[in-house]
């Protein structure tokens, strides 16, 4: 079994995957592609990334490498049992990776104060929807799943590479994102899932 991610260290969504395989313990190397995005090209036929290469199968996209990873190691489920509450964390995966992305994606790439202050205010609302669903919550569903490590790994982005911190006022929301520090055992949210 060989497996080789095509990634960068600093992309949410390669964290979300590198995430999946470290709960699970599955070994793996890595192919940055930063400076050389030809053998990922090669191998995939698009420019997107993370990409898994699975014994020379390919599984393109966060989600689906999650979804893949899963059937092949069951090992600490990213998905709850219940078949409901795997409803709702597929849904709120979707909504970290699409409606979150897209804020912290604004907030990145805010450059004047005006702009800056309307990125802000924008992920604002979604910073206060969460702040109130995560209101006495440690993981979401009992256990870490890939409900937890997609938000983590966006809001996680804001640390490393936006260098934003979300307000003080987020009590529970910052209450959670140092549970998920803890538990995935970074030494600082500056610090990225290896
Ligand atoms: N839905 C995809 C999103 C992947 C994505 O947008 N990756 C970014 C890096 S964070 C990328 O490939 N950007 C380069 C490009 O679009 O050319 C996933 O979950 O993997």
């Amino acid at each position: 079994m060989a497996i080789k991610l095509y990634q960068t260290e600093t992309s949410m969504f390669c964290e979300k995957a590198r995430t999946v395989l470290k709960l699970k313990n599955v070994p793996y190397e890595i192919f940055d592609v930063r400076n050389n995005r030809q053998p990922l090209i090669d191998f995939s036929g698009q420019k997107k990334f993370p990409v898994m290469d699975y014994n020379g199968q390919c599984v393109i996209d966060s989600t689906f490498i999650s979804a893949f990873l899963e059937e092949k190691y069951p090992q600490n489920s990213i998905y709850p049992k219940n078949p409901s509450d795997k409803g709702l964390c597929l849904m709120l995966e979707d909504w970290a990776d699409e409606v979150l992305n897209q804020a912290i994606r604004a907030l990145r790439r805010a450059e004047t104060p005006e702009a800056k202050a309307e990125a802000e205010k924008s992920i604002g609302v979604l910073f206060r929807s969460l702040d109130q669903f995560l209101t006495g919550k440690q993981f979401i569903f009992g256990q870490m799943t890939i409900a937890d490590i997609a938000l983590f790994a966006q809001l996680h982005y804001l640390y490393t590479v936006v260098k934003y911190e979300i307000p003080a006022a987020h009590k529970n929301l910052l209450a959670w994102v140092d549970m998920m520090r803890q538990a995935l055992k970074l030494n600082l949210l500056q610090d990225v899932v290896a």
